[in-house]
């Protein structure tokens, strides 16, 4: 073991419990006495995790979900870190940032499997990803304004795009629990399924997912992120310089062979 820091997501103490299943990495938030709650050695954690499967070619999805009955609690408030007077930008700065940043660059695609509660940083560590699938028991909390804060790990970036200003609003001000249904009604999330239906539907998809032309995928991520800064001709420019480089990339090729040839494709490109 390379390093046997406690963060460290090998490590047996570690925070963060890793699975593999062929192509897909499951990563684990897995301190569920206190509902998963952020501690800096779990955020170092998952950024560590992450990053390691950023690397890994042979990893082509990832999925993040909660051990026990929660996702994630958002920050432990009862972490030191975090006292009253102390510099909590620092937590953010050092923590949360880059964690954040490093999830929504993965180079393949992220799913969240919520599978119960996600609050405050938690709720925004889920919609940062790239498919939300939801338990019909797990809910959302934009729980910051009940503690004097603003949302968090992206989530004034996120929320307003997400569901536009008036639903963003009315979430962070008010703090209100949105059920998963609810969540999938608005198009916060990508999908909610029965609580016993959780674990297969994302399995399915994340081997779904590992399947397809990674690199497609994530440029779609990417593109979509990107067209937010820009008018339509930004736009079209961007696609067109993304098309011209896919086109010449093994993965079109493929795709377009197998369809000829009426079979299935084997992407590979990352
Ligand atoms: C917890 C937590 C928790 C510690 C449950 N901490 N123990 C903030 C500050 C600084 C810098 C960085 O950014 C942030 C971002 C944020 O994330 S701010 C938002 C922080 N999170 C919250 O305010 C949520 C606090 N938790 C809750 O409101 C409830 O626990 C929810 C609604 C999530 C779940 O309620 P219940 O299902 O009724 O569970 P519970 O409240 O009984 O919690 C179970 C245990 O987990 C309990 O411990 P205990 O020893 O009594 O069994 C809680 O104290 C503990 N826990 N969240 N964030």
């Amino acid at each position: 073991m390379p390093d046997v820091t406690p963060e460290h997501p090998g490590h047996p103490e570690s925070p963060l419990r890793q699975e593999r299943a062929g192509a897909v990495l499951t990563l684990t938030l897995d301190r569920p006495a206190v509902l998963n709650s952020f501690t800096t050695d779990l955020l170092r954690a998952l950024f560590l995790a992450l990053d390691a499967a950023a690397e890994d070619a042979s990893v082509r999805c990832v999925v993040l979900t909660g051990a026990g009955r929660a996702f994630c609690a958002g920050q432990d408030l009862a972490d030191p870190a975090v006292a009253p007077q102390s510099d909590i930008g620092h937590l953010l700065a050092h923590f949360y940032r880059p964690m954040l940043l490093r999830l929504r660059s993965m180079p393949v695609p992220v799913i969240a499997a919520v599978n119960g509660v996600a609050a405050g940083a938690g709720a925004n560590l889920a919609l940062a990803c790239d498919l939300v699938v939801a338990a019909r028991s797990a809910s959302f909390i934009q729980a910051f304004s009940k503690i004097g804060l603003v949302p968090d790990c992206g989530g004034t970036w996120l929320l307003p795009r997400a569901v536009g200003r008036a639903k963003a609003l009315g979430l962070a001000m008010l703090g209100d629990r949105l059920p998963a249904q609810e969540a999938e009604r608005i198009g916060l999330i990508w999908r909610c399924v029965d609580d016993a239906e959780l674990a297969g539907e994302v399995g399915a998809l994340a081997a779904r997912l590992a399947a397809m032309p990674t690199r497609a995928l994530v440029e779609t991520r990417r593109a979509f992120d990107a067209a937010q800064q820009t008018d339509l001709a930004g736009a079209l420019d961007h696609e067109q310089a993304l098309q011209r480089e896919l086109g010449f990339a093994h993965d079109y090729q493929e795709g377009v062979a197998a369809f000829m040839a009426r079979r299935a494709p084997s992407f590979s490109d990352r």
